[in-house]
């Protein structure tokens, strides 16, 4: 009976169950053990989770995001968990691209970090094309604003939409080369931000 039930099951179903598992935002696992994070750096899709264990006997930690950033500028705060207890957990979803640097507040030596690039569709094209950059899965709330600076072929980069609320838009390129992006997640009310996430380029031909 079983069998054949399965075997009923048509093709269409499992593509359509395999199409929504891929839809499904991914979560990742950092190990909390011999006092470090691991893995570090992690890379991150927008909006992935990162699901923290203490995978120690007897020592609590906690993951909490800088609030003064490794360059000395104001971090965010985004998250921090308290007290994670040995074989607890903590999870975060990470929606905007950026560089999340954390610490354990009880071990400040442990440190680590969490990465979301921008996406841009398609990622090759020419002068006729536009592309879609995308770096966040919601439009900013509250105070938080986003920050995206772009990099044209053979230059630096440099200030592209600042301060905006909006997680994506179309760029049409006006000449032919590599094209960049990184963008950060920023509060407006107090000025702290995420670092600049890594780069997503595009290739115009
Ligand atoms: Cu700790």
């Amino acid at each position: 009976m079983l069998r054949l039930a399965r075997r009923a099951v048509p093709a269409g179903i499992v593509l359509l169950i395999l199409q929504q598992g891929a839809a499904l935002a991914t979560t990742k696992d950092v190990s909390i053990t011999n006092f470090q994070f691991s893995p570090t750096p992690l890379a991150v899709a927008q909006g992935g989770s990162v699901l923290w264990t203490n995978n120690t006997t007897g020592t609590n930690h906690t993951s909490s995001n800088d609030t003064t950033n490794p360059d000395n500028t104001t971090g965010l705060g985004l998250w921090d968990s308290g007290v994670i207890s040995p074989s607890s957990t903590f999870i975060f979803t990470f929606t905007a691209a950026g560089r999340y640097t954390y610490h354990c507040n009880i071990h400040p030596f442990m440190t680590a970090m969490v990465t979301v690039k921008p996406n841009a569709s398609p990622s090759t094209g020419s002068l006729g094309t536009a592309f879609k950059i995308t770096w966040a899965t919601v439009a900013a709330t509250g105070n938080f604003v986003y920050d995206v600076q772009k990099r044209d072929p053979n230059g630096t980069f440099l200030d592209w939409m600042t301060g905006v609320t909006s997680r994506r838009t179309m760029f049409m390129p006006t000449a032919t080369g590599t094209y960049s992006f990184r963008a950060r997640l920023r509060n407006s009310s107090t000025g702290g931000a995420s670092e600049f996430s890594p780069v997503k380029s595009i290739m115009v031909t």
